[in-house]
């Protein structure tokens, strides 16, 4: 605390573990049946965790936990929201809109994502990073729709990613013609989430696509 209240006095910068998550371009994208599928992949290369927090008292309003040095924490309310989802693979709760998937050509927005949400958990180690234990486990709620608290997130130096056999991982591009388009997948649109930095929350990769087949062009 006597830290952290010197760090503002001295205008030194914050001694919050902020987050730092970073979008990294698909290395899979593949079509079957008229949807463009496609992996995605975001890392967490902060100082501290993404760690979203709902409770059933508040609506399961998501709340950002920032950790801060010395163990004291800094919660942001209303980042989100976390809702119950039930389908083939998924009996948990998801964080809405963590990211968002769309294809581009030539400045126009062609196809935007009807995902239904995410759960975060430390899934992957971080490659070049100080390797820690995974500390979000997938659980997410899982098998408890009257969870009174759930909490998920991403640790420092962990990974999530998500295969391109989920539900909600593709796009629609029934009727599209045969081209180059861009896919973009964004993380923490509208900035919501604090993070230390936003200019790498943002991946776009080259395709071309015929009737068939998709190819990822060398960017
Ligand atoms: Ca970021
Ligand atoms: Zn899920």
């Amino acid at each position: 605390m006597l830290e952290l209240l010197l760090a503002v006095l001295l205008g030194r910068p914050s001694a919050e573990l902020l987050p730092d998550l970073v979008q990294r371009p698909p290395p899979h994208v593949v079509l079957r049946d008229g949807r463009l599928a496609f992996t995605s992949q975001v890392d967490n290369v902060g100082a501290g965790p993404i760690e979203i927090v709902a409770r059933r008292s508040t609506g399961m309003r998501a709340d950002q936990v920032v950790y801060v040095r010395a163990g004291a924490r800094r919660v942001v309310e209303g980042v989100g929201r976390l809702r119950y989802v039930r389908s083939s693979d998924h009996q948990h709760w998801h964080l809405l809109g963590f990211e968002r998937y769309e294809l581009w050509q030539g400045g126009k927005l062609l196809v935007r994502d009807h995902k239904t949400g995410f759960c975060l958990y430390d899934r992957l180690s971080v490659t070049g990073m100080r390797h820690t234990r995974p500390h979000y486990l997938r659980d997410c709620g899982r098998n408890r729709p009257r969870a009174a608290v759930v909490r998920e997130g991403i640790s420092a130096g962990h990974g999530d990613a998500y295969d391109p056999l989920l539900e909600g991982q593709s796009l629609d591009v029934r009727g599209l013609p045969p081209g180059i388009y861009t896919l973009v997948q964004r993380v923490n649109v509208g900035r919501v989430l604090h993070e230390r930095r936003y200019d790498n929350n943002v991946a776009r990769v080259r395709i071309r696509l015929s009737a068939t087949s998709v190819t990822v062009l060398p960017s």
